[in-house]
């Protein structure tokens, strides 16, 4: 069975994720998946892309999945991750993309999320980013991507209580562009959606690549990037990120020694 349903209608392409029973994970094979279907749309002259999760999903996705982190010793969220490729790919598309969420978003799948152009949630669309209750270093893309979005003290609330922030509180710090009724909710993001594809794709397609150029303008000097990248190293050798993994494994509650 297929983990993602695709469909292209009026120029407007949507990928559902259909894998309720492992809480819509973002595993290789469905980044995968969603890379060969994007691939495919834009064939069909896709204008804009909605990602969404079935109709009354209590969880949009649960991010990255964590049987597939590596263990300590290799970076879990390196240039080629799954979860990495897709963001980019995302973020790079030349189009609008509409996430249009139903139900809560953990870990890399508020990346996900987040590196859609447009967002709109309902009352079950809570964002809980899981890091450091794993035990992950998350990089700086996603860093950059997080300050950018919400500013940097509920970013750093998110990250360090790594607690869900209600869709009401996710509206009010700018992670929603829209928060409407469950019932409303496919209704006005199609609505949206239709309004850009009678607009014109090249004009939409420039300004989106600019807007992302200058949003991740950041100069790093390369003592500074390795200064990070030790940092992050220091934590995925760490017996905290093979605890946080493997307390997941067990389903307990993971005992940090800060080691
Ligand atoms: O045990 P079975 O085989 O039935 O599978 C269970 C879960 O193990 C599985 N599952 C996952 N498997 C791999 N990776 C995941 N992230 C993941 N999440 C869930 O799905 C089956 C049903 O899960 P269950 O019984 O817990 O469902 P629930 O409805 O009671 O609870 C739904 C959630 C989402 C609240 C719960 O599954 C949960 O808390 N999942 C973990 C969410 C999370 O911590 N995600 C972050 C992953 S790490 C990541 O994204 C980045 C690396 S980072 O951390 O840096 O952001």
């Amino acid at each position: 069975m297929a983990i993602i349903n695709t469909q292209l209608q009026d120029n407007i392409g949507t990928i559902t994720f259909n894998n309720p029973e492992h809480r819509n994970i973002l595993s290789s094979e469905l980044v995968s998946e969603m890379l060969q279907a994007i691939g495919a749309l834009q064939k069909g002259k896709m204008r804009v892309l909605i990602i969404r999760a079935l109709k009354g999903s209590k969880v949009w996705s649960a991010g990255h999945d964590v049987h597939e982190l590596p263990m300590p010793g290799r970076d879990p969220l390196s240039y080629n991750d799954p979860l990495v490729t897709i963001l980019r790919s995302i973020q790079s598309l030349p189009i609008p993309v509409i996430a249009m969420i139903e139900g809560s978003v953990w870990g890399g799948a508020c990346d996900l999320a987040l590196s859609c152009d447009i967002q709109i949630g309902c009352q079950s669309s809570a964002f809980c980013m899981t890091p450091a209750k794993i035990g992950v270093p998350y990089n700086v893309s996603g860093i950059l991507h997080f300050m950018n979005i919400m500013g940097v003290n509920v970013a750093k609330e998110m990250f360090f209580t790594a607690e869900p922030l209600s869709a009401e509180r996710a509206y009010h710090c700018g992670l929603l562009n829209h928060l409407v009724d469950v019932e409303q909710l496919e209704e006005f993001t199609y609505t949206l959606a239709s309004k850009i594809t009678r607009n014109s794709p090249l004009s939409i397609g420039v300004i989106k690549e600019q807007i992302r150029l200058l949003a991740s303008a950041h100069p790093m000097s390369p003592v500074t990037f390795e200064r990070v990248q030790g940092l992050r190293r220091t934590v995925y050798d760490s017996k905290d990120y093979a605890e946080g993994i493997q307390a997941f494994l067990e389903k307990r509650t993971p005992v940090f020694s800060g080691e």
